[in-house]
């Protein structure tokens, strides 16, 4: 079922100092229904995420430790990271980590290329440093401390004093390229999204681009500069290009060929790194810049950014211990514009969780799978003559596949799951409308009893395709209690762009009884 389209999507490279909180999750699951959706639509699909294991933050916080920055990660990554992606039910392809050896080679073949080709020169830096951002700050970035940071300079991000540091390092010439990244936004108003996102880096680029130090000797935890041992990359240098390392770059020209340019999904912390630093680097060693830079908004709480750092981080099994990790996918990626700041409340997730997820969704599927079990033994009838009524639903359904198709297409997955909750919305009503309890009593409506109980049905099927990628637990039961999976074979293998069309659940179809897809939750004894 090849669509002959491709696709590869990243999220960021997480740093492995701390444990994920729900900014990192929400991150993974937007990345992975949009992954899903495209491999479950035909397109040739690689998703990646992975772990940023150098620099300043993590040598810190092994020393801290007591141990290596090489077993502080090994035990991060096996201890939260990839625990994570289970959490979540995320199915990446690949998950890289900066300290592979594969990645570390390629990071020094792309750096001496540059070299070579006269794009580093050595020089001499002295600015102000946050660990925190693992960056050099301008004072524009920078507030006055206060309280036990009082007389010093902190970074606006982390609230934490930054350091002077003087540096001799190498230097990237990034200014050289400021004219054509400009030339890039102008031409492909796409390349950053959303446009208010693009219009902040546009205006970023305007000012003028400085060089890049792209090297640090006053430690050695990174990648080693390959002609001067002395000092190690950059740690965004080196991250960066897990993107490309991760499908070949050098080593595999083919696979490289086949998977770039990547859509990259951010938060709008890192957008600069991502659309300004990384084409810049990809124009310097003369490859394709990404296809498209996607920076969501923040997760809230209080009003601030969520963060470790403030103590606001809150755990994501905290929520899918009690909710389930689809609620966590669902919830999320619907209740929040994708590219807008969001605010998360438990009463919020809670409220929708039974609005939407366990009366909306749930309870319909329950009721029909009920009905087709009371009325015709659990064998689906075949439908009879079509009403308007049916042939609006039928509508909805090509509809909400289509826009939700188009809104993927733009990263908009809060609309994709809006487009397909139409086909939910629109079937409570029908079958309010239609009462099957009220036709079943009478046998001269026997025909339109079967007509609403087949196009009900139907739509059950429509919906857990369509809802595949976003509810990856709950869909395949439902799937299989309609009797699709003996009728139809496994839901991931339904090439999701053609699930609108009407009257592929064939009557006869066994339909079996159905647990609450989404039990109800009592916050207070849970
Ligand atoms: O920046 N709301 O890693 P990081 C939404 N290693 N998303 C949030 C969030 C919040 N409150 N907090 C974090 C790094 N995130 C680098 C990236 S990529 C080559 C290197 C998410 O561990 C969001 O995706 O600090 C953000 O961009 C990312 O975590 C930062 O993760």
């Amino acid at each position: 079922m090849s669509s002959g389209r491709s696709f590869y999507i990243t999220t960021p490279i997480f740093y492995v100092n701390d444990a994920p909180h729900i900014g990192h999750a929400y991150t993974e699951a937007a990345t992975d229904v949009m992954s899903r959706w495209h491999r479950q639509a035909g397109d040739d699909t690689w998703s990646l995420t992975g772990t940023d294991e150098h620099g300043e933050k993590i040598l810190r916080t092994a020393v801290a430790n007591g141990v290596t920055p090489k077993q502080w990660a090994d035990r991060l990554v096996a201890e939260a990271w990839k625990p994570l992606l289970e959490t979540l039910d995320i199915a990446n392809d690949d998950f890289i980590r900066t300290t592979d050896e594969h990645h570390e080679r390629n990071v020094q073949a792309f750096l001496q290329k540059l070299y070579d080709d006269g794009h580093i020169y050595a020089g001499e830096y002295e600015g102000y440093y946050c660990v925190g951002c693992e960056e050099y700050k301008q004072s524009s970035e920078l507030l006055d401390g206060t309280g036990e940071y009082a007389g010093q300079l902190v970074c606006a991000i982390h609230s934490k004093p930054v350091e002077l540091l003087r540096e001799r390092n190498y230097f990237f010439r990034m200014s050289a390229f400021a004219d054509r990244l400009l030339a890039l936004y102008d031409d492909r108003p796409d390349f950053v999204q959303p446009d208010s996102a693009r219009n902040e880096i546009v205006q970023f680029v305007k000012q003028g681009l400085n060089d890049l130090s792209i090297s640090r000797s006053s430690f050695d935890w990174g990648v080693k500069v390959p002609w001067d041992e002395t000092h190690v990359v950059y740690v965004w240098f080196d991250a960066l290009l897990n993107y490309a390392t991760a499908v070949g770059l050098s080593d595999d020209p083919e696979e490289f060929a086949r998977r770039w340019p990547a859509t990259h999904v951010v938060g709008k912390d890192i957008l600069r790194f991502h659309s300004v630093i990384w084409p810049a680097m990809l124009m310097a060693a003369g490859l394709e810049v990404p296809k498209q830079v996607f920076a969501h908004g923040w997760l809230l709480v209080g009003g601030e950014k969520m963060s470790k750092s403030k103590l606001t981080g809150i755990a994501p099994r905290e929520i899918t211990d009690t909710f389930g990790s689809d609620a966590f996918r669902y919830y999320f990626l619907r209740a929040i514009a994708f590219g807008q700041d969001g605010s998360f409340s438990w009463e919020d997730l809670h409220a929708r969780y039974h609005a939407e997820l366990a009366n909306g969704f749930g309870n319909l599927a329950s009721r029909v799978i009920a009905m087709v079990g009371r009325y015709e033994d659990g064998v689906l009838p075949a439908a009879g003559e079509s009403t308007e009524a049916e042939e609006a639903i039928q509508r909805i359904v090509a509809d909400a596949t289509t826009t939700a198709d188009a809104a993927i297409d733009r990263l908009a997955v809060h609309e994709a799951i809006g487009a397909v909750w139409t086909i939910v919305d629109a079937l409570n009503g029908y079958i309010t409308e239609q009462a099957p309890w009220v036709l079943a009593k009478d046998e001269a409506q026997r025909d339109r009893l079967r007509t609403v109980l087949y196009t009900a049905t139907e739509g059950l099927r429509a919906l857990a395709v369509l809802l595949s990628p976003v509810l990856t637990k709950s869909t395949p039961i439902l799937w299989n209690a309609i009797g699709a999976q003996e009728a139809l074979g496994d839901l991931r293998e339904q090439p999701l762009r053609d699930a609108g069309r009407w009257g592929q659940l064939p009557s006869g179809a066994t339909v079996s009884p159905l647990e609450p897809l989404f039990p109800r939750i009592d916050l207070a004894t849970s």
